[in-house]
């Protein structure tokens, strides 16, 4: 009798210190790390801390997102060997960004390879853009693509109008670092340089260089208006973005937060491509009121200039762009 009461009495004690135990696992909260070289209020950014809100109203705190942005986490090579090795775990990228270390993204880096910005939604939103992300989550890049998002057409601003291949004859244009954006732009008649986005304020401003290309957005949030301000539609790569979850980070979760995840982050390529187009806007009026000169290209010389690049690199993808032209 004495036994069984002691057994009972260590069982409910037992029980009391599992159930006490429980709240206290429940509780433990995951914090990710989310960095963008872009600054707070740029619409990625707001896109990925409104992923991060909704992450954390979904699992009552439990899972959380620390937005780094303006990159001080470093700069996108840096940032992208951080997530890979799991020091950051969501990461918003430029394809230009990824592509280095994805070879088979650089179907989406061709010059003129969309015939305009919606046809790039259409193919980012549909199929075959999932095609893509699940190949750079197959690939050894140690990353989950989990969706894109937008970031319009890019455009060479300089001190000076490039309306044809001749205006660029002899100007140093930085590009990101990626081969086929440095053969771009020689076709395009400019002298390429690579360099990391953050230090383009200072070279164009001491001249090292001479002229970039970007959308309106970065050209506004980075100031760069105020070192190169004639500002000409070539639209010569539409390159989208990519959020990556780094994979290491991404195989320790449970499979309904890697579901939730992946739901929201579908939510937030949505919601940035409205606070893309707001932005967009709302660069181009601010750039104005600011005096920049922006000038219509006729794009055709520049298309015909890039004709050998889309040769060269894009052999190794040419059934992916036969996929992507047949997009409507
Ligand atoms: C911007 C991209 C950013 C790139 C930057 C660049 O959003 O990710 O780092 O261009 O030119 O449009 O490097």
């Amino acid at each position: 009798m004495m036994l069984r009461k002691l057994l009972s009495c260590v069982c409910q004690l037992t029980c009391a210190a599992s159930l006490l135990a429980a709240p206290v696992i429940a509780q433990s909260a995951t914090t990710f790390k989310a960095a963008d070289n872009h600054p707070k209020g740029y619409p990625n950014v707001v896109a990925v801390e409104n992923l991060g809100k909704k992450l954390e109203a979904a699992t009552n705190g439990r899972l959380t997102l620390k937005m780094f942005a303006g990159g001080v986490l470093g700069d996108e090579k840096t940032a992208i060997e951080q997530t890979q090795i799991g020091a950051i775990q969501l990461l918003r990228v430029s394809i230009g960004g990824i592509s280095p270390v994805v070879p088979d993204v650089n179907v989406l880096t061709l010059p003129y390879l969309f015939r305009d910005e919606a046809h790039m939604h259409k193919v980012i939103d549909g199929p075959v853009g999932q095609e893509i992300l699940d190949k750079i989550t197959a690939s050894p890049a140690k990353v989950v693509a989990l969706a894109y998002m937008d970031s319009g057409s890019r455009n060479v601003y300089a001190k000076k109008p490039i309306k044809t291949p001749a205006d660029l004859k002899g100007l140093k244009v930085r590009m990101q670092g990626n081969p086929i954006f440095i053969d771009t732009m020689n076709a395009m008649g400019g002298n390429a340089i690579s360099m990391p986005f953050g230090e383009l304020y200072s070279a164009l401003q001491t001249g090292v260089v001479d002229a970039a290309e970007n959308n309106e957005p970065s050209y506004f949030t980075q100031n760069h208006y105020t070192v190169a301000n004639v500002y000409s539609r070539t639209g010569h790569l539409i390159i989208p973005e990519v959020l990556v979850f780094s994979k290491t980070a991404w195989d320790k979760l449970e499979k309904v937060d890697q579901e939730l995840i992946q739901k929201l982050a579908r939510e937030a390529q949505m919601e940035q491509r409205e606070l893309w187009n707001q932005s967009v806007a709302d660069a181009n009026a601010k750039l104005k009121e600011k005096g920049v000169t922006f000038v219509d290209v006729d794009a055709k010389p520049f298309v015909e200039a890039t004709a050998p690049v889309r040769e060269k690199h894009g052999a190794p993808y040419a059934d992916m762009i036969k996929k992507i032209q047949a997009v409507q």
